[in-house]
């Protein structure tokens, strides 16, 4: 069987969910759900990031432990994806037994290949980033005082660390980007860069810290959280237990991330995995940001949206439909409730929902609820069928490489091909002068409603589900090989009472 493993990052716990949390898994979903529409045995993970000192300071602020609250915040991550009809396989915790005991071994691995070594560390740390910075990379604010290159406040720290030998990775990651395991192109060519400007060895343990997982035979240091953070890809395949999990899954296929966190998983963790001794992943892919109406989201501009709430007032499908069409993969997006209203209503409620809902009214009408005779076709008839044999191979190869939003706008192109043979063949005038012709023509629609709904089934799962139920396709004939003509509707199956699928929105809230 072919394998896929997919996975995003986990989500720090010292807030709820927001809509870039959303948005990343949603992503993630839909290349799994299509991956499985291709036959394949994929394997989707997702969790939350759980230790480290921002955890620490929230939990204690909020007056609970930093177990509490990341017990609060992973159920409602989990809750989140479950709302947005996620379709994860597992849900890995970095405070969960399985994952501390992975993190202890990946070290003691590390350590014995000679690239763990005790010394003083003196530099740069950004608590936000949960990252140290060279000084050569900090940016200066207004009042003169040192910045982050993510425009974090970064605080100057000594103490005793161990430290990992980056330095002596350079050659063999730089051979790693020669291949495509940086997209999109941009963000490699910056990694690139950075690698070839020279490496040094980072700290990764931090003393004192108590929320956090000790080093191996040190007490007192914590494991650095990216060490901890990145296992999470192996520890949830069961490593280092020998398993058929981590046989069939790893090296994994895609690692799907923001654009804040490349360099610690094209850096830091292929280095981590090299010095263990363990297989690397395949591909990173790095999304871009959504940003509100222009502004990056924070807490003190109080612009942060709650996704969880917007699919309550839009629906599932209508905001993952949003986030996924609007703005081509790999780009920073915008989210306004304006821009998700005028988006759903053209495509959605317009476009695919008035012609499932004309196309399927009349077939109950007229067709005695059933899928229509189809009579000869003519050259209209069969060349819009052939449309979607002419552009299936193209449609694959977008999704292959994770072009979401281009996908979607092809299958989309379908619809409208679809909307205006309906509208040129005027099946209701047919509906008197040749009642043959007229189920021709509703078959050919609904042929192509199939077909759409087929595609349409990783990004809008709920409504297309809806539509192959209401042309009663079996549930296991909704896979993209059933697209061909070998598959077409049969004539005189009963169809399902149609309904409305996507309801317009009301511009006013
Ligand atoms: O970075 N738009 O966790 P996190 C799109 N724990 N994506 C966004 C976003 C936005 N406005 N804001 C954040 C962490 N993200 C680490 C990851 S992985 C081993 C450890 C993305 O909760 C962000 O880029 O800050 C990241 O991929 C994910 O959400 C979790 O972010």
């Amino acid at each position: 069987m072919d394998n896929f493993f997919i996975s995003t990052a986990i989500s720090y716990t010292n807030g709820p969910p927001h809509i870039g949390h959303a948005y990343e898994v949603i992503a993630a979903d839909v290349i799994a759900r299509f991956k499985r529409l291709e036959g394949k045995n994929v394997f989707f993970l997702t969790g939350t990031d759980e230790h480290g000192l921002k955890v620490q300071q929230k939990a204690i602020k909020l007056e609970i432990s930093p177990q509490e609250l990341a017990d609060q915040m992973s159920g409602n991550f989990i809750e989140m994806g479950r709302a947005l009809h996620c379709s994860n396989d597992d849900f890995i915790r970095t405070s969960e037994e399985r994952h501390k005991k992975a993190v202890r071994e990946i070290w003691l691995k590390m350590k014995n290949n000679g690239d763990i070594y005790l010394d003083d560390y003196s530099g740069w740390y950004s608590l936000i980033d949960e990252a140290f910075y060279n000084e050569d990379e900090l940016i200066k604010d207004d009042k003169g005082k040192f910045l982050s290159p993510n425009n974090t406040p970064v605080e100057w720290v000594e103490e005793q660390s161990y430290f990992f030998r980056l330095s002596s990775y350079q050659e063999k990651l730089l051979s790693l980007y020669e291949n495509n395991f940086i997209q999109p192109k941009s963000k490699m060519n910056e990694i690139k860069n950075f690698v070839e400007g020279g490496l040094r060895d980072i700290s990764i343990s931090r003393k004192g810290l108590d929320w956090g997982i000790r080093v191996p035979e040190d007490d007192d240091h914590s494991v650095y959280v990216w060490v901890d953070a990145l296992t999470n890809y192996i520890s949830a395949l069961k490593w280092p237990e020998k398993s058929d999990l981590f046989d069939n899954f790893w090296p994994g296929d895609l690692h799907l991330i923001g654009k804040d966190i490349v360099r610690f998983h094209t850096v830091f963790w292929p280095a981590f995995l090299l010095s263990a001794g363990l297989e690397l992943p395949k591909q990173v892919f790095s999304h871009g940001f959504i940003l509100n109406k222009g502004e990056k989201m924070s807490k003190s501009l109080g612009n942060i949206e709650d996704p969880m709430s917007l699919a309550k007032t839009f629906g599932v499908d209508q905001l993952r439909y949003f986030l996924m069409r609007e703005t081509p993969f790999g780009n920073d997006g915008n989210y306004s409730d304006e821009l998700l209203i005028n988006r759903v209503n053209a495509d959605l409620s317009n476009d695919l929902g008035n012609l499932s809902q004309r196309c399927l009214t009349m077939v109950k009408k007229n067709c005695d609820q059933s899928i229509p005779q189809k009579n000869k076709l003519n050259n209209v008839d069969q060349e819009l069928l052939n449309l979607v044999d002419r552009k299936k191979a193209n449609i694959i190869k977008l999704m292959s490489s994770y072009q979401i939003s281009s996908y979607i706008s092809e299958v989309f192109e379908l619809v409208s091909d679809t909307n205006k043979y309906f509208s040129d063949q005027k099946p209701w005038d047919l509906k008197t002068s040749d009642p043959a012709r007229m189920n021709t023509v509703l078959w050919i629609s609904c042929e192509m409603l199939r077909r759409i709904g087929i595609l349409l089934q990783p990004v809008i799962p709920i409504g297309s589900s809806k539509l192959l139920d209401f042309l009663n396709i079996d549930s296991d004939k909704r896979l993209i090989n059933f697209l061909s003509d070998d598959y077409v509707l049969e004539s005189g199956k009963p169809i399902k009472d149609p309904e409305i699928i996507f309801p317009k929105i009301d511009l006013i809230k």
